[in-house]
């Protein structure tokens, strides 16, 4: 059996314990079985929180309150904090929706995200018509004086939203904003660092999600850039608004993980995926699977709370239907949540040799192959013998699901034995992981 592979099974295992039991004592809402019934108290488990999109007009609809008192732990306004909204004439400002929006969150004991500002949309009608010095006047004193009167009650603020372009450039959007000047984001950054020290600050944007797309290298480079010269940025918001045309990908849990390799928080800011049934549900398994993997994904926030909610409802892409029922897509984000063994980060190094404490004659190299949001291949090469066992241990909830050059037994659920099927001293096989990045134990017998 390897050390290396043991005592990196034995710490993630431990960090799930840790956490799970400082979750218990801190939140009542932690049954005694351990299931969490609820995504916010689900979330808190791991450390972390679930929120979301709250619209100010909807606080009187007991339903829509219900629900959100009951299962979000952190609230981003809508709408209510852009800057039409806050500033609708140069210098008067206006936050009467915004707050009511803050002190529901604060009086439930909920945090707040505040979204956003700086943006080339959603701007008032005396901004859109400004340029030069005058608009980037206008923009940071925007910031200092929002981030002012919030002090002290935003968790994280969407300092910048969406300002990257979209398709092949991976380069900045042009916009009013822009033709400031390429430091106007850094700029931006700097006022609300002033404005309110200990806001977590984002950059936010959509199509950020696949690591291979330029718009996502884009962000990565500048957010690469702001670390290396001290620009205050603390976290990346992935909006995460998917459908057909633009699916969950595959590689979610590589980009929010390189990204957190940076030194920052990364969180998912407006989550909806266009869908229905157990195709929608697996998506937001998927996301939910891929934040839990990252230890620095520090929550997620869906972007509305029934379907009827979302600002594209005719796609059905929220956690409740219409009349608030839960939807299978709840359930499979509960479920997640609930596993409780996504803390770890997916290992970084890509090989550690086995060998058998037995001394029974060969020994079991396992290195690691690709890995996916929901799994992972490992493979495993054998010397000392042509006709050997090798018995592979994967711990719960990790399931081996594929195998490739071996003949296969399954003594139980998580052990396999393995034998040569002439192919040689190297096979394979894949792991449906359920968020936890843990090696699987090896050992070798000989004959
Ligand atoms: O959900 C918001 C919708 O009600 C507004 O009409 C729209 C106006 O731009 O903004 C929507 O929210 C957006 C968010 O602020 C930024 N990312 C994209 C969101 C969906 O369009």
């Amino acid at each position: 059996m390897t050390l290396t592979a043991k005592s990196v099974a034995r710490a993630g295992l431990v960090s799930t314990i840790v956490a799970a039991t400082a979750a218990a004592a801190l939140f009542a809402a932690t049954p005694a079985n351990g299931a969490a019934s609820t995504l916010a108290a689900a979330a808190q488990q791991s450390g972390r929180y679930f929120g979301t999109a709250v619209a100010a007009n909807k606080l009187g609809d007991s339903t829509y309150v219900g629900i959100l008192n009951r299962e979000f732990d952190m609230v981003t306004a809508e709408n209510e904090m852009k800057m039409d909204a806050t500033e609708p004439n140069q210098n008067q400002f206006s936050y009467g929706n915004a707050d009511r929006i803050v002190n529901h969150a604060r009086n439930q004991g909920k945090r707040v995200r505040g979204h956003a500002l700086a943006w080339h949309s959603q701007q008032p009608g005396w901004m859109q018509n400004m340029s030069g010095t005058a608009l980037r006047n206008a923009m940071l004193n925007h910031i200092t004086q929002v981030a002012t009167y919030y002090r002290g009650k935003i968790y994280a603020w969407d300092v910048v939203n969406e300002a990257f372009a979209d398709g092949s450039s991976g380069g900045r959007r042009d916009s009013n904003l822009q033709r400031t000047g390429n430091d106007w984001i850094e700029a931006a950054f700097r006022a609300a660092r002033a404005a309110d020290p200990n806001a977590k600050l984002c950059y936010n944007d959509y199509n950020t999600d696949n690591w291979s797309h330029a718009k996502t290298q884009g962000v990565y480079r500048m957010v690469q850039d702001f670390k290396s010269r001290g620009v205050p940025i603390d976290c990346v918001g992935f909006q995460a608004h998917f459908n057909s045309g633009n699916p969950v990908p595959s590689n979610y849990h590589t980009t929010l993980g390189n990204f957190a390799a940076l030194g920052v928080d990364v969180q998912i800011t407006e989550l909806d995926i266009e869908g229905s049934g157990s195709s929608q549900a697996q998506q937001y398994q998927g996301v939910t699977q891929a934040c839990l993997s990252v230890a620095r994904c520090t929550g997620i926030t869906v972007w509305g709370i029934r379907d009827s909610d979302s600002w594209r409802a005719s796609g059905t892409p929220l956690l409740f239907d219409g009349s608030g029922n839960k939807k299978a897509a709840y359930n499979s984000v509960l479920n997640v949540l609930n596993s409780g063994t996504g803390t770890t980060t997916p290992p970084t190094s890509t090989t550690t040799t086995t060998s058998n404490p037995g001394g029974g004659g060969c020994t079991a190299t396992y290195s690691e192959g690709e890995k996916w949001n929901d799994r992972f291949n490992g493979n495993v090469t054998v010397t000392g013998t042509d006709n050997w066992t090798v018995t592979v241990t994967v711990s719960s909830p990790q399931r081996i699901i594929a195998t490739w050059n071996t003949s296969a037994t399954w003594p139980s659920a998580n052990v396999m034995v393995a034998r040569p099927n002439g192919n040689g001293n190297t096979f394979g096989f894949t792991v449906q992981h359920g968020g936890n990045w843990s090696w699987p134990s090896l050992s070798c017998q000989a004959g």
